[in-house]
């Protein structure tokens, strides 16, 4: 299947590819080391229309689509899949502030997410994994506000000093289970609101993931997004369109890999010869390069459903599944290839291998991914 962009899609996965290259690429060792994105990346995203990629422009953003917010998120991830995490969990919580917010929340929300003001979505727990309906935070109504207990954990784009809102997701009549969770926006300096701290992870180091904790937190019930009761479902038709990011994002990193595999191969010489004169190493390379085109074509087919309306269940998690173990076998591929070398630091692929480690963990587990799969499959929807 060809995706043939038109001009305003080109420009801005040119314009995203030119940004990757010469604004993040450099800094990527140094945030990874550092576990922080470097000031200003965020603020630089925004002005040039990344940060609102999926926003209409009516909000303030450049309302462009989901084709070409996988190809930008894609982009990032060759070169750093922390940004790319960082702007696929942002451009979630937009669109489901988007496609559930009232008008005042999209003025609000969206004209932030457009600025640079960075955005979350709030659903595992420490006891609710895979298994999100076993989720216990609550959020009670008292008078005309919600009052939040609980704790989540893993939240991505969030840290102690990092974040600016959230998308929670609590039940606000427990006895109902998933039929009593809401979701519910949650500034970040709302008083009984903390990120006690950042967790210390493996891979995508710049990237910050904390655990969120909610003590007598009060929200007004204005920050309720779509109906009372229909927080499990927004959870789950938003993970539809995040999983799609994430799938762009192990393409990304698996492409990332893959060409710094060619150019190692091609500059290391044993034997007299490039290594990738050796047939072993070529067809590495050949495995490496057909598993992330079909990766790819997974993705922008998912994407292209969604754009157009239709149910992506299974789509997007058939992407996800594919892309993100696709992304860990060619980043292992391209480590082998550069032999001890790439157990250096001094080569990117081995931040790239740590990154992709993550993918087939997040936004639901390969595993989880196959039981949506397997669902549909046999019920035929
Ligand atoms: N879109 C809209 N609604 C959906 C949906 C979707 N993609 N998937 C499920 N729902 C609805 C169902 O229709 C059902 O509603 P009804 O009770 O009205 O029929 C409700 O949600 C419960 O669905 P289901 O019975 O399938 O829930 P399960 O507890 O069996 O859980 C899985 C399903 C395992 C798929 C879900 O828990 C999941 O995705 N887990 C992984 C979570 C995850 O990805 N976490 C990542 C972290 S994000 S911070």
């Amino acid at each position: 299947m060809a995706f043939i962009l038109t001009e305003e899609q080109q420009m801005m996965v040119d314009l995203a590819r030119d940004f990757a290259r010469k604004e993040i690429a450099p800094v990527s060792e140094k945030m990874d080391r550092e576990a922080k994105f470097i000031p200003g990346l965020i603020e630089q995203m925004a002005e040039l229309g990344f940060m609102g990629i999926n926003v209409p422009e009516e909000y303030g953003g450049a309302g462009l689509d989901e084709v070409t917010k996988a190809l930008v998120i894609e982009e990032f991830a060759k070169v750093d899949a922390s940004v790319a995490e960082m702007l696929s969990v942002h451009t979630l919580s937009s669109d489901i502030i988007l496609r559930n917010g009232t008008e005042e929340q999209k003025k609000k929300y969206l004209a932030k997410a457009c600025q640079g003001c960075v955005g979350a979505f709030a659903l595992t727990e420490p006891n609710a994994g895979s298994d999100a309906a076993a989720a216990k935070t609550k959020a009670i109504a008292d008078g005309d506000d919600y009052v939040i207990n609980g704790s989540k954990c893993f939240i991505s784009n969030m840290g102690p000093d990092e974040g600016d809102y959230v998308i929670l997701i609590a039940l606000t009549e427990p006895e109902k289970k998933t039929k009593g969770m809401s979701a519910i926006i949650v500034d970040r300096d709302t008083p009984g609101f903390t990120v006690p701290k950042a967790e210390d992870k493996m891979g995508l180091r710049a990237a910050p993931v904390s655990e969120l904790v909610f003590t007598d937190c009060r929200v007004p019930k204005t920050q309720l997004l779509g109906q009372e009761g229909k927080g499990f479902a927004i959870a789950m038709a938003g993970l539809d369109g995040g999983r799609i990011g994430m799938a762009a994002q192990a393409v990304g990193v698996a492409e990332g890999a893959l060409d710094a595999a060619v150019d190692y191969s091609t500059q290391r010489i044993q034997f007299g010869k490039p290594i990738n004169a050796n047939q072993g190493i070529q067809w590495y390379l050949a495995d490496m390069a057909t598993q992330t085109e079909a990766a790819k074509a997974l993705t922008l087919n998912a994407a292209a459903l969604r754009q157009a309306g239709k149910s992506v269940n299974k789509e997007a998690a058939m992407a996800k599944y594919f892309a993100s173990e696709n992304a860990v076998k060619v980043a292992y591929q391209s480590l082998q290839i550069h032999g001890g070398y790439g157990y250096m630091k001094d080569y990117a692929i081995e931040r790239m291998y740590r990154d992709a480690r993550i993918i087939p963990l997040y936004e639901g587990t390969s595993e989880i991914q196959k039981v949506v799969i397997s669902r549909a499959v046999i019920t035929g929807k």
